[in-house]
């Protein structure tokens, strides 16, 4: 079964108690037992829901993966892949990451005593030299958030300490355009928020691995813990994701068009977007994706106040935290999305007062080129125009 197939298909067999083609929500907390353990394979929604269930078979088959686990955000979804480590142990990071993840790890992960240390993971090398005798964990982002760098994960694979768990946040590529398991990754993480459910209506996110055990563990923390998404938000992201090949498609083709245009411009500084032949790793991103996705940061000529003023002057991209809907976003990741990540350290990282971050949405690219060209001209600093 291919892709869009998987997409529609698989956890979706018509409903067994009402032949209902469509997964039903089953809005139910608990399930009436026929005598103390006799039932149905359900016990308690908080352990096991069949809307749930329907999703986690899906978002397993499109990593083409055995076992998918269901959570309530991205963030619930990362913190029960740390969960799997104990105090102690030391993990490797990308340095350049979504602001809510730095905070987990930082702020509330380093009291429980993990280690974390942050390096450029785009420089394979760079990940040998910070391993350390209790690593036990890689944790990567490819794309990263915000400045779209890329990271060979074959390659840091390879480098993997024996024992150590290497876990790719895939949220910006989707399982449409790259599949971590089939570079060596153990485990996959989503906020399903995003490109999966892909209509900005829900906040989820997701686990998926092909490691029996690994499985076991996460099930084990989703139930302890309990981030799990309600019946309505696992049919929710369940609907979008059937329609994921498609939006990306389109995200991905209108996000090289609005690149393009915005590298084509001499008031643009820098564009950061794997598809661009001048992204320093578009070689990989050919080789590790099939595709670039619908992502892209840049930065502009003139102060850093021009990107704040850009950014409230654009009509279609609407100005928000979040990514991946349909609809257009820009966003200011210093002041927004990484606002979490004290400023010198950020900056250190290229996460500059003058970056601006964009979500290309599926409307049609000639009004996202028109509504950028506008909010440029209108911004355009006065040396530039001479
Ligand atoms: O928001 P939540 O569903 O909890 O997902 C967190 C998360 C995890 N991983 C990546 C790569 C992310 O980008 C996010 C959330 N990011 C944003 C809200 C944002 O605007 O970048």
């Amino acid at each position: 079964m291919r892709f869009s197939t998987k997409a529609i298909h698989v956890g979706q067999e018509p409903d067994p108690t009402t032949g209902a083609t469509i997964v039903p929500i089953y809005q139910t907390s608990t399930y009436t037992q026929d005598a103390v353990g006799e039932h149905k394979g359900f016990d308690y929604s908080r352990t096991v829901n069949p809307t749930r269930s329907a999703l986690e078979r899906q978002l397993a088959a499109l990593e083409d993966a055995q076992y998918g686990s269901a959570f309530s955000s991205g963030m619930a979804a990362t913190s029960a892949v740390l969960g799997l480590l104990s105090a102690g142990d030391h993990v490797v990071v990308t340095d350049d990451l979504y602001g809510g993840t730095y905070r987990l790890f930082s702020r509330v992960l380093a009291r429980y005593g993990l280690q974390f240390t942050y390096v450029d993971m785009s420089e394979p090398a760079t990940v040998r030299s910070a391993l350390q005798k209790n690593t036990k964990m890689l944790w990567l982002e490819t794309p990263t958030n915000p400045l779209l760098k890329l990271i060979d994960i074959r390659a840091v694979c390879d480098l993997r300490p024996s024992g150590a768990i290497v876990a790719v946040d895939n949220t910006f590529a989707t399982p449409y355009f790259q599949r971590p398991l089939a570079f060596g990754a153990d485990i996959v993480v989503h906020s399903t928020t995003k490109y999966i459910s892909g209509h900005s209506d829900v906040i989820g996110g997701a686990v998926i691995t092909n490691g029996p055990d690994l499985n076991e563990a996460i099930r084990f923390y989703q139930n302890s813990v309990g981030a799990i998404p309600s019946p309505m938000d696992a049919y929710l992201t369940l609907r979008g994701a059937k329609t994921l090949a498609l939006r990306m498609r389109e995200h991905a083709a209108n996000a090289q068009k609005v690149a393009e245009f915005l590298e084509s411009r001499d008031d643009v500084e820098s564009v950061y977007y794997p598809g661009l032949r001048s992204h320093p790793q578009h070689e990989l991103a050919g080789r590790q994706m099939s595709g670039f996705s619908g992502m892209l940061s840049f930065t502009l000529e003139g102060p850093p106040s021009r990107a704040l003023d850009l950014a409230r002057r654009t009509k279609y991209f609407s100005l928000a935290e979040s990514l991946g809907g349909v609809e257009s976003l820009i966003c200011h990741p210093g002041r927004m999305t990484h606002g979490s990540i004290p400023k010198e350290e950020r900056e250190a990282r290229g996460v500059t007062d003058g970056l601006l971050r964009l979500s290309v949405g599926i409307e049609d690219a000639e009004d996202l080129i028109e509504d950028l060209r506008f909010a440029l001209e209108a911004t355009r600093p006065q040396v530039a125009r001479l």
